[in-house]
Order: C-alpha cells, then sequence, then structure tokens
C-alpha cells in the first residue's frame, strides 16, 4: 500500500471514535427466553469494568451510554456513585438515554398518552435525564419512544403528533446550552400498527419543532429492508440535522446484530456520505458515534469488541475513497469509473495500517486476541456466574 494511504487511514483513525451501549454488557434475550451469560453484567459497576476493558483494548471507546431507567436508578443520587465508576474503569458516561418504555403507566405511551398523568411522568423523567446529564457532563440526551399502537382505530394519530411537538419542544428548554436532544425513529415494535416517531422524516420534523439543539439519531437497524439508509444520511447532513448513530446490522428487522456481520458495504456508504461531505464543505459534521447492540448468543464484550473493530475498520477504508475522481466521474455522469471509486476502496485491505497504528499507540494489534489473552472474561465470569443463573426468567 502506497504511504499516502496508510497516512489517510492513520489520520482517519485519530478523529474516529465510538460509544459503546452500557446494556450491551447485560444478559438479555428474546421474548422467547434468555440464554444466560456467566460473565454477564448483572451490576451497573460491572458494565462499567467491562466498558473499561473495550476501552483499554481498542482505546477508542472513552464513553459509554447510559440508559437512566438500568443504569441510575435512583436518579440523581445515583450520579455519584456511576462518577466513581467512571474514576476506577477509565470511561466516562456518555448519552443519557431517558427510558419511557418499560413502566406499567406507559401501556398506551408515553408523550402521545391520551393520559395526562402518563405524559407527566414521561416529561418529569425526561427533565430528570437532563438533569443527570448535566451533572454527568454528557452533552446528549437521546430520546427513543416506544409509543404507537397496534391497531386501526385506535389512536388519534394527528392529536399524539400535537402533543410530541408540545412536549419536546417544553424539553429542549430544559437543555443547557452546550446540550443536544437526538430523536430516534423506528418502524415498528413494540407497537405493530403505527409508530409516532417511525421514519427519518418524522424525527427530523420534530427534531425541527423541538428547537436549534435536536438533531435526529439514526439506528442502522430501524429500516424496513432495502430501504437507502445512506440517501437519509445525506439528507440529514445537509440539513445539518444528523446527530448520531446507534450502529448494529440486520438481516430481518431490529436484529441487533454486530455492525458489518450481515452488510458491510452498508455501513462503509454511510461512512462514506459524512467523508465526501467534510471533503466538499470543508466542515465536519458534529456526529455521536454510538452503538446498540445487544448480544443474545455471542460472547458480550467480544462481540463489542468485534464491532469497534469492524466500525474502524470500514471507517478507514472510507477515508480512501478518491473523491476529487468520484466528483469529476459523477460530473461526466462515468458511471463505471463512479462506483469502481466506492468498490476499490471496499476492496482495500486496511488491517496491516490498522495494525501498524494500533502499535503507535501502545495498543495491541489485534483486540481479539487481546482480550482472550487477558483472562478477564474467565475472572469475571467466575465472580458473576452464580448472580447471573439467578437471574434466568421466563417468557410467560
Ligand atoms: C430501541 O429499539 C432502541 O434502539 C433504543 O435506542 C433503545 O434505547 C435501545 O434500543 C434499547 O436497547
Ligand atoms: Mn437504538
Amino acid at each position: 500500500m502506497k504511504s499516502k494511504s496508510i497516512d489517510r487511514i492513520h489520520q482517519a483513525l485519530e478523529g474516529f471514535r465510538i460509544e459503546i451501549p452500557s446494556w450491551g454488557f447485560a444478559n438479555t434475550g428474546t421474548r422467547f427466553g434468555k440464554f444466560v451469560q456467566p460473565g454477564a453484567a448483572t451490576t451497573t459497576e460491572e458494565k462499567f469494568s467491562d466498558a473499561g476493558q473495550v476501552h483499554a483494548i481498542t482505546g477508542i471507546c472513552p464513553t459509554v451510554a447510559l440508559h437512566v431507567l438500568w443504569d441510575l436508578p435512583e436518579g440523581l443520587a445515583s450520579v455519584p456513585e456511576v462518577q466513581g465508576f467512571a474514576a476506577r474503569y477509565g470511561v466516562r458516561p456518555g448519552s443519557i438515554n431517558p427510558n419511557l418504555f418499560q413502566e406499567q403507566i406507559y401501556k398506551f405511551g408515553s408523550f402521545g398518552n391520551p393520559d395526562e398523568h402518563a405524559r407527566r411522568q414521561a416529561h418529569d423523567h425526561s427533565r430528570l435525564s437532563v438533569q443527570i446529564a448535566t451533572q454527568l457532563a454528557s452533552r446528549d440526551i437521546s430520546f427513543w419512544f416506544a409509543d404507537g399502537s397496534n391497531y386501526p382505530g385506535t389512536a388519534n394519530i394527528r392529536a399524539r403528533k400535537a402533543l410530541f411537538e408540545e412536549h419536546l419542544q417544553q424539553l429542549h428548554a430544559e437543555l443547557t446550552s452546550g446540550q443536544r436532544m437526538l430523536i430516534e425513529y423506528k418502524p415498528f415494535e413494540p407497537a405493530f400498527y403505527h409508530t409516532d416517531i417511525a421514519d427519518w422524516g418524522m424525527a427530523m420534523h420534530f427534531a425541527r419543532a423541538a428547537g436549534p439543539q435536536a438533531r435526529v439519531l439514526v439506528d442502522t437497524g430501524h429500516h424496513y429492508a432495502s430501504q437507502n439508509i445512506e440517501q437519509i444520511v445525506a439528507w440529514l447532513l445537509s440539513e445539518n440535522l444528523l446527530g448520531g448513530f446507534h450502529f448494529n446490522d440486520r438481516r430481518y428487522a431490529d436484529d441487533d446484530l454486530t455492525l458489518g456481520s450481515i452488510d458491510p458495504y452498508q455501513a462503509f456508504r454511510i461512512f462514506h456520505e459524512i467523508l465526501n461531505y467534510e471533503w466538499e464543505t470543508g466542515n465536519r459534521a458534529d456526529i455521536a458515534y454510538m452503538i446498540d447492540q445487544s448480544h443474545n448468543l455471542k460472547g458480550k464484550i467480544e462481540a463489542m469488541i468485534q464491532t469497534v473493530n469492524m466500525a474502524q475498520e470500514l471507517f478507514a477504508k472510507a477515508s480512501l475513497i478518491d473523491n476529487r475522481k468520484l466528483s469529476r466521474a459523477q460530473q461526466h455522469c462515468d458511471l463505471v469509473t463512479g462506483e469502481s471509486c466506492l468498490q476499490d476502496a471496499f476492496a482495500t485491505d486496511v488491517r496491516p495500517a490498522m495494525r501498524e497504528w494500533r502499535a503507535s499507540k501502545g495498543l495491541p494489534e489485534n483486540p481479539l486476541q487481546a482480550f482472550s489473552d487477558s483472562g478477564y472474561l474467565e475472572r469475571v465470569a467466575a465472580e458473576r456466574a452464580s448472580r447471573n443463573m439467578a437471574s434466568i426468567s421466563s417468557y410467560a
């Protein structure tokens, strides 16, 4: 590989950081059951410990996304404890995710619920999440709403839209000047007829309605099969409304599989849109790269390292695209040259340059091997096994 390409890869890697989700380390499953892993994290502290391992080995995951009810069950009173975990394990709190979907009161929704009490609770919890974010010096508060309905005729879609506009506007007023409100969309699940924020257009509308610090969050698993996600990314970039990603891969629906396990070219094309925007405009879009995965069968820490590694690799490949040549080809409708610009970069083996970059940072060249050699998993599995085995539950 030419030294110019190696430099480009190293430069791309210097600027690439990705946030890992606390919930990716805990035992999760499907509604049909959980296959409990003895080494899974059972407490917030253990999630921080696992996240710290991923960061120590990869060097590019300095923050961990937190879910308020799962990780800060005592609200503001949990903050000092979380700060202690951050200091002990060497990873900072990242985005703060309010939880507006698991309590009984949200059976018919949160902000879209016709019941004022439910809306009030959702609002209070969201305000609390903003306060937690402020105390933890977290910039992004990341909202995902499970709101929707299961049968035609059971919900007033327009009334619910108006309720969302009202609540998001009020919440936006609570943000401090540096904070951002990220609005995530999802086409279905848990609602199966209509979802209040079902796609990027709806999320973009709500972000605009909420205020200037609101942006859209793209979870790559939240699209119908064959939807063109990079086009959505390109549009959000050009509207300055792309706030962040939840990366994962999918084959069917929101499968939460490790990134690139099914379609690495998809994530590569997304990274290309972002880097091409930067090349063309000279502006680096302010995007929070985050992972949102839960691993039912794979080892949780290994799966996280795999995804981090894959994200890095695909970002590095996308950085090799010759944007000048591509632009010329597009201008002249030279289809084969244009397409080849992407294909050639995608086909390049960037792994030797990645290993070199890691070595230059004192990081293990092969993060998965380093994790396996560390003995960490065996150690925590021995410590946590009995707690995990006691948490086996059944669906019905
Ligand atoms: C919903 O499917 C989602 O993507 C949201 O981001 C939640 O916060 C997360 O998954 C919970 O696993
Ligand atoms: Mn998500």
